[in-house]
């Protein structure tokens, strides 16, 4: 990562791909709600300086791991200009409905996970997660790494907003339906399962799997090609819960990160560094590869302008967003 992208450190850090800080929010929605978690066995984080690919390193793998090969990876070699297949759908594991006692167990694990991230105790959530997941949603294996980048996040209230479907899976998994929202940013609203692996008195997330936002007031879609957005609208409304659907018609791996800019920056400011990164703010995101759809929504949005970049960088190293990857809309 070059020092001139460094105010793009902040967006980066909140997206989960492999190197990357991503972020679970905690505040006060649920501060003094019981959090039960396991001791982490010792360890300590892995120093800075040892930090693994910088920010702002192509991810390589969605939030839900699904494969993001993109045109020129070693995975598609010798397919030489035909573009690659578009990548799986992601996987949804089928489950059937949970007996009353799984489906308690599942619905107060969830729970207390979710005051987890709220409780200043970062180390718990951390101690709630199995390495499958740390390692595809933070990069890492070693939960003290996990435990700073979720302490070093904001801490906006979390606030579930629907939880139940409690499912049970053939590999032992518990899954929830789950409606969340200030989990990324205190506008996020995000509609996920979330599959739990029983260890002893707790469960572990395993994974989660990134679902349509149904109960929203308003939809927007954001078609992805390579390298633009089109968006379905450009105004939208205010004090509404949105959901965004994504889809991703390019051959190319892309996001979606929305963020505000003080008053009169500029993307192209931002991209040389000329807006202090403490003065982006950041609101959510998705991750679609090739001929998939991202959802994800938004709530109680402030009138204002919002930026959307992708910053993946293409086979040449060049972020989408300097290709012309970039889109604005109105709240009003
Ligand atoms: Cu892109």
């Amino acid at each position: 990562m070059t020092t001139h992208l460094i105010a793009l450190a902040i967006l980066l850090s909140l997206i989960p791909s492999t190197g990357a800080r991503p972020a679970l929010a905690h505040g006060a929605q649920t501060t003094g709600a019981e959090c039960v978690a396991p001791d982490l066995p010792p360890g300590t984080p892995t120093p800075m300086e040892d930090m693994g690919p910088p920010e702002g390193s192509p991810p390589v793998e969605d939030a839900a791991g699904m494969d993001m090969g993109t045109p020129g990876s070693a995975d598609t070699a010798g397919s030489d200009d035909a573009p690659p297949p578009a990548a799986p759908l992601p996987t949804i594991p089928a489950g059937t409905p949970a007996d009353t006692s799984s489906a308690e167990r599942a619905i107060a694990g969830a729970q207390n996970l979710v005051n987890c991230f709220g409780s200043p105790d970062a180390e718990a959530a951390a101690a709630l997660m199995t390495a499958a997941f740390t390692l595809i949603e933070f990069g890492t294996d070693n939960p003290y790494d996990v435990a700073r980048d979720i302490a070093s996040d904001a801490t906006p209230s979390i606030t579930i907003e629907s939880l139940g479907d409690v499912q049970t899976h053939d590999d032992g998994r518990l899954s929830v339906d789950i409606v969340v929202s200030g989990l990324f940013s205190p506008n996020t609203y995000l509609h996920h399962r979330w599959y739990f692996v029983p260890d002893g008195d707790h469960l572990k997330l395993d994974q989660w799997v990134w679902l349509p936002v149904e109960s929203a007031d308003f939809r927007v879609e954001i078609t992805m090609t390579d390298f633009a957005y089109d968006l379905s609208q450009t105004t939208l409304p205010a004090d509404q819960t949105i959901a965004i659907d994504g889809v991703n018609a390019g051959d190319y791996a892309h996001e979606i990160v929305v963020f505000q800019l003080p008053a009169g920056a500029t993307v192209e400011q931002l991209l040389i560094g000329d807006v202090p990164e403490e003065d982006v703010r950041f609101y959510g995101f998705a991750i679609a590869a090739p001929g998939q759809t991202a959802h994800f929504g938004l709530t109680g949005l402030e009138p204002g302008t919002y930026h959307i970049i992708c910053y993946f960088d293409s086979p040449d190293g060049i972020p989408h967003v300097m290709r012309g990857m970039e889109a604005e809309f109105i709240v009003e």
